[in-house]
């Protein structure tokens, strides 16, 4: 089976979403996720000028081949904008594969190691009140487990509440450049026990509950809040520092027993080695829309679950439907899956563009049996949603310091 056809799509149903498509000889079509926010253009580019020419007549079924083209042949390995890239392009001959053998992804990977796949969602308020009552909600809902987030009083912005467009927390500005925040640690570590403490109060023990820190500590600075929260039992506490030094983590590690998550923004097993060889992560974020695709993550999965890291990936709005049902593939059948981020599906303009397989049931995802990835995409419909230049804000310090995000 050849590749004839590689296209790009970058379109705006609620968020910017890059689109691969590949087309073979045989009339059988597959699509990736290559989004990453804040940068798409770079990976359309890449795409369309760097591998699109060197693909087209090649044999369309040698996927681990092509992988290892596309990541060792260039010379210039790693990096966010080429793993993306790559993801769209394996993803997309994964579900050829999976067409052509009228399978789904997941059989091709090994097979189901369990009947469905459990999610967090997000509880992200003004106040306290709030986050308890978006809580309450989502227990309603089903969930079992959700991440808490809130303002904190006194900082002038902050992050992991509702945006101005009031439909997902981090979402662009409407300026269209980075809005910048004032971030403020000493308040943040005050405060966000309290909201745990109010959580385990009203709530109790049997919902899980989770936090994000988005890097924003020190490593010994991290180290004191987890302790401090070790007495809510977080199922995980998520990138408490940035993880470029790995051995930061150690630190962190080494005071404290609360469960640690990192990874949603590696873009290569390498990423991951220390952390995991070591032990001093629970949960690994990595998804495969930002890691290069199906092909690695399968790799790093097991790589994972010989240290006894479960996987945990990223699931944030900011991937496609089509990233979402990779990750549902590789969690279906990952015996290491520990947890999916689950936010729902961006709303009526999103579902006009994408279908999915996924279903959202009592706390958990359940994926269908069509063949492939089981996705598909409108093209026609695309169009009427263009691409719109967005990004996350910037966090500086009251004295205008550039801070970590
Ligand atoms: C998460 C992530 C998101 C990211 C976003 C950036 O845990 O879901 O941290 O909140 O900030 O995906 O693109
Ligand atoms: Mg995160």
């Amino acid at each position: 089976m050849k590749i004839t056809d590689i296209s790009v799509f970058i379109n705006c149903p609620n968020r910017n979403f890059v689109t691969v498509k590949i087309e073979t000889d045989e009339g059988i079509y597959g699509l990736g996720d290559a989004t990453l926010n804040g940068r798409e253009m770079a990976v359309v580019a890449y795409v369309k000028e760097h591998i699109k020419p060197c693909l087209i007549g090649k044999n369309a079924h040698k996927i681990e081949d092509t992988w290892q083209y596309l990541y060792k042949g260039c010379y210039w390995r790693r990096g966010p904008v080429t793993m993306a890239a790559i993801a769209g392009i394996d993803m997309a001959l994964w579900d050829i594969k999976g067409k052509a053998a009228s399978l789904p992804v997941y059989q091709l990977l090994g097979g189901k190691s369990r009947d469905k796949i459990k999610v967090y969602g997000h509880a992200n308020g003004k106040d306290i009140q709030e986050t308890m009552s978006q809580l309450q909600s989502l227990k309603e809902k089903g969930y079992k487990a959700v991440r808490l987030q809130c303002a904190v009083p006194g900082m002038e912005s902050t992050y992991g509440i509702l945006g101005d467009k009031k439909d997902y927390y981090e979402l662009q500005s409407s300026r269209s450049l980075p809005p910048e925040q004032i971030w403020d640690t000493t308040k943040y570590v005050n405060f966000i026990p309290k909201l745990f403490d109010e959580a385990r109060d009203i709530f109790g023990f049997g919902i899980e509950l989770l936090h994000d820190v988005h890097n924003r500590l020190t490593p010994r600075e991290a180290a004191g809040f987890a302790k401090e929260l070790e007495p809510y039992k977080l199922l995980f506490l998520e990138d408490p520092v940035p993880a470029e030094n790995q051995s930061s983590y150690k630190i962190i590690s080494e005071h404290t027993t609360i469960p640690i998550a990192a990874g949603e923004t590696f873009n290569s097993i390498w990423d991951t080695k220390e952390l995991i060889e070591n032990q001093w992560i629970e949960y690994l974020r990595m998804a495969a829309t930002h890691a290069g695709g199906i092909t690695p993550m399968k790799k790093v999965a097991d790589f994972a679950a010989v240290h006894q890291v479960r996987m945990a990936p990223h699931g944030p709005p900011d991937i496609s439907p089509i990233g979402h049902a990779a990750n549902a593939h590789l969690n279906i059948w990952a015996p290491n899956f520990g947890i999916q981020e689950f936010v729902g599906f961006g709303g009526d303009d999103m579902n006009a563009v994408f279908s999915h397989p996924l279903a959202f049931e009592d706390g958990y995802l359940t994926l269908s049996d069509k063949p492939g990835l089981g996705v598909d995409f409108d093209e026609q419909k695309a169009k009427e949603y263009p691409y719109k230049r967005a990004y996350l804000p910037v966090s500086r310090l009251g004295d205008g310091t550039l801070w970590d995000w």
